[in-house]
């Protein structure tokens, strides 16, 4: 239990906390938190799936000193969003978390569309099978703290219980997703286990429950476009104080994608963002361009 003088401070997971008590964990015992270590990093998302109510308002901690994002994104069933993708892609960079995107469900259907669309970003990617080796993928976890964020079914939970056997998460089935049926409810940090022939730090892995959306009221205007690393050079040739809307006949994005330097997806992306963060977009509809499946949030 928390300690009274932590005040109304939070506790999230992934911090690194001061116990004392009774830290054996026998049944029974009683240990309580009285110190949050500072936080190397904190995600943040705002939950503006819901923003009607007083808690969908509220911006939320998703987990403390995480060092990679591991944006979950099934190739099918639920099929991807690259606008979400995107958005996780800006909370990562304002968080100072490094990114790599998950591919599952890679036996449903291929990669190529979403690869495609990242072409122009050094983005570290794994592809997930049912019977693929995770040899890549625990590499890259290896000696980190790396959070798991996705839309509900796209196959976290089944994830973790491959890299962690014994963390025994509960999984969904198939025929419910869809039904906005979230089948983790909270978020859980797992060790991942020690590999023979490997030393040190295993590293943590966390399982968060799915989210229909990722919310960037948290991030500023000028934050988001870091989360665009392939459009950022072209804005030193924007005039002083662009603000990058497609309205603004000076802004240098517009000849950067005619120039082949980007694709013009990812400028239409960046400015469904902007628009949708200055209220002039709902952030509860799914964010299309006509005739780009892949584009809703
Ligand atoms: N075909 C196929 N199915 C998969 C794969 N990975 C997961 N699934 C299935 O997808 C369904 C949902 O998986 P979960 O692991 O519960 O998804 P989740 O992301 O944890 O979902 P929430 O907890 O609701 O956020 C389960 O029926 C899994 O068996 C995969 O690589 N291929
Ligand atoms: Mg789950
Ligand atoms: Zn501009």
């Amino acid at each position: 239990m928390r300690a009274r003088e932590l005040g109304r401070k939070s506790v999230v997971v992934g911090d690194r906390v001061g116990l004392v008590g009774d830290t054996s964990g026998a049944p029974g015992a009683l240990a309580r938190i009285v110190r949050i270590a500072e936080r190397t990093s904190v995600l943040r998302r705002t939950a503006d799936d819901d923003e009607t109510t007083a808690e969908g308002r509220l911006e939320r901690v998703v987990v403390a000193n995480a060092d990679q994002l591991v944006i979950v994104s099934a190739l099918a069933d639920p099929p991807p969003r690259t606008g979400f993708i995107d958005r996780c892609l800006v909370a990562a960079y304002d968080a100072g978390i490094e990114p790599l995107l998950c591919l599952t469900k890679a036996d449903l259907a291929g990669p190529e569309a979403v690869l495609g669309y990242y072409t122009e970003l050094e983005l570290p990617y794994v592809l997930i099978r049912p019977d693929s080796d995770l040899a890549a993928l625990r590499a890259l976890l290896a000696g980190r703290v790396s959070v798991l964020v996705g839309h509900s079914g796209v196959g976290k939970s089944t994830l973790v219980n491959r890299l962690v056997p014994e963390a025994e998460r509960a999984v969904g089935t198939v025929s419910a997703i869809g039904r906005g049926r979230h089948t983790s409810t909270s978020a859980v940090a797992l060790r991942l286990p020690v590999e023979p022939g490997a030393g040190g730090d295993t590293g943590w892995i966390v399982d968060t429950p799915g989210v229909r959306s990722f919310g960037l009221a948290h991030v500023s205007a000028e934050s988001l476009l870091h989360g665009f690393p392939d459009l950022v050079e072209a804005t030193v040739d924007c005039p002083a104080n662009c603000p990058h809307t497609a309205d603004e006949a000076e802004c240098a994005l517009d000849a950067w994608v005619a120039a082949g330097k980007a694709d013009a997806r990812r400028l239409a992306s960046y400015r469904r963002l902007l628009a949708s963060r200055s209220g002039e977009g709902d952030p509860r509809e799914p964010e299309r361009n006509p005739g780009d499946p892949l584009a809703g949030s």
